[in-house]
């Protein structure tokens, strides 16, 4: 490593010795970026790196509220404010057991290259809490939700911090959070993305991280002689991206054949066709149900998830994988199995979902791999649009919005194949997608002075 990565690193280690999920993302942007630091001595002199690592601002709250029995409930509440360097902060809320400040501050650093990547005046946040919604009631979400937005309201603002969806923050607990937010401010502005069509929200929002995945994906077999027609894929999860990314391997004649949760894993080798997707939709949408119910009631193979080695669904044979549901959810035994059973492609649907040993792995065994913070940048690309939409007061059609996350995630193949082809090789996206989002806040960084 060159010395100014090394010493960032070292320091981030130091500051931070217990923020592992932090300490994997800050590693992968540095190993790339050592690779242009020689030519660009700014960086260095300016503490660009230095800068990047620490986040302009973190929130850490409470979060009371009661449950149904009418008990006490606290939660803790985040909100990590990484850079503002080319707009506003942006990025998802996630409410899921595991959140703590490290899983915060690794996906804010990831989504200030991603927002960088789409081309759009996007800065990088999340935010989220150790809430666990699995179980709740609608009321209960709806009363943790207003709690949550109590505090969080002084913090964003349509031109300050515009937070979205992320794991367990759909559809419904944006409604909520959005209601709290107008009812303390008394403003209807586009504070929040991913909202209900019939109060500002965007069409196609819903649909976008798992289409753009898909786009990027086609777009890159392409220029290889590969296709998703006729292939097969295996897709991990059953949330929001895992749903649209099946939904749009079908639409291009593709086959998945397997969908999982944390409980386990579903395998339907004749592929999970439209109709059956529509029942996983109202399954885990509506129903809040487990994915083992599409086991029942289709009759295939169901496989419970028993421990934290291998994961089954890596062990299926498919052409592509594509992991939609959490970070490092394929190790390194899992990227063996994937690669003994010949995959061609990995599709990052979930933010960092491969391990720093299995990325190197794939990158050793050429197979080829779109990282996260290009491959789902479609979801916050829409988000930006929705942001426009907001400011205009306009809604777009449906093939509008479409088109531009289209175009969105062929300038992010662009920019990142460009700039793996100069500085790397041209089938290692993962430098690519690094050094094509880094180039962008390190200029506008370089440009604002010491903030
Ligand atoms: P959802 O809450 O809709 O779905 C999450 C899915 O992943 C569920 O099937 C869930 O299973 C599973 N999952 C979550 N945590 C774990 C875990 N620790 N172990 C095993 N399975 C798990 O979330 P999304 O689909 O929105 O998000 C999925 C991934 O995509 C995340 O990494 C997220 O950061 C990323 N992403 C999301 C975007 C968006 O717009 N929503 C945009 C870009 C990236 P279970 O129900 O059992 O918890
Ligand atoms: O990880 C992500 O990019 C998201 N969860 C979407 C963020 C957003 O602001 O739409």
């Amino acid at each position: 490593m060159h010395s100014e990565t090394e010493r960032v690193y070292e320091m981030v280690l130091k500051r931070d010795p217990d923020q592992r999920e932090f300490q994997q993302a800050v590693k992968n942007v540095l190993m790339s970026i050592d690779k242009i630091i020689d030519e660009i001595p700014e960086i260095t002199y300016h503490k660009i790196l230095e800068r990047m690592t620490e986040p302009e601002r973190a929130v850490i709250f409470r979060v009371p509220w009661t449950d149904d029995e009418g008990r006490l409930q606290i939660n803790r509440g985040f909100r990590v404010q990484m850079s503002s360097a080319i707009g506003p902060y942006k990025g998802g809320l996630r409410l899921h057991p595991s959140v703590n400040l490290s899983i915060m501050k690794f996906l804010a650093f990831e989504q200030v290259f991603k927002n960088s990547l789409t081309g759009l005046p996007m800065g990088g946040g999340k935010g989220g809490s150790d809430f666990d919604p699995k179980g709740k009631s609608d009321n209960e979400v709806m009363r943790f939700c207003q709690s949550f937005m109590t505090e969080l309201y002084r913090h964003i603002g349509q031109d300050t911090d515009v937070p979205a969806g992320d794991i367990g923050v759909g559809a419904r607990e944006v409604g909520f959070m959005y209601g709290q937010y107008k009812r303390i401010r008394n403003e209807s502005v586009g504070i929040l993305t991913g909202k209900g069509l019939d109060f500002g929200g965007s069409l196609i929002r819903p649909e976008a991280t798992g289409y753009g995945l898909v786009y990027l994906t086609e777009a890159i077999l392409r220029d290889r002689h590969m296709s998703i027609e006729g292939s097969t894929s295996i897709v991990s999860g059953s949330g929001n991206v895992a749903q649209y990314t099946v939904e749009k391997i079908n639409e291009l004649g593709g086959k998945a054949v397997t969908l999982s949760d944390s409980s386990g894993m579903i395998y339907d080798p004749d592929g999970i066709s439209k109709e059956k997707l529509e029942y996983v939709k109202i399954l885990k949408n509506v129903k809040r149900g487990r994915i083992k119910e599409y086991a029942d009631k289709y009759k295939v193979e169901y496989i419970p998830r028993s421990s934290d080695e291998a994961n089954p669904i890596w062990d299926i044979k498919a052409d592509y994988a594509f992991p939609c549901a959490t970070q490092n959810e394929i190790i390194k035994k899992d990227a063996e199995n994937l690669i003994k059973n010949g995959v061609k492609y990995i599709g990052e649907g979930a933010n960092m979902p491969c391990s720093a040993e299995s990325e190197k792995l794939f990158l050793d065994s050429h197979v080829l791999l779109a990282p996260s913070k290009a491959a789902n940048a479609g979801g916050v690309a829409v988000s930006g649009l929705e942001m426009a939409q907001n400011s205009a007061r306009l809604t777009w059609t449906r093939e509008r919005v479409d088109e531009e996350l289209k175009n969105i995630m062929k300038g992010i193949y662009k920019n990142m194949s460009e700039a793996a082809e100069k500085y790397s090789d041209k089938d290692n996206f993962i430098d690519g997608a690094n050094i094509a989002g880094f180039m962008k806040v390190a200029r506008a960084m370089l440009a604002q002075g010491y903030v």
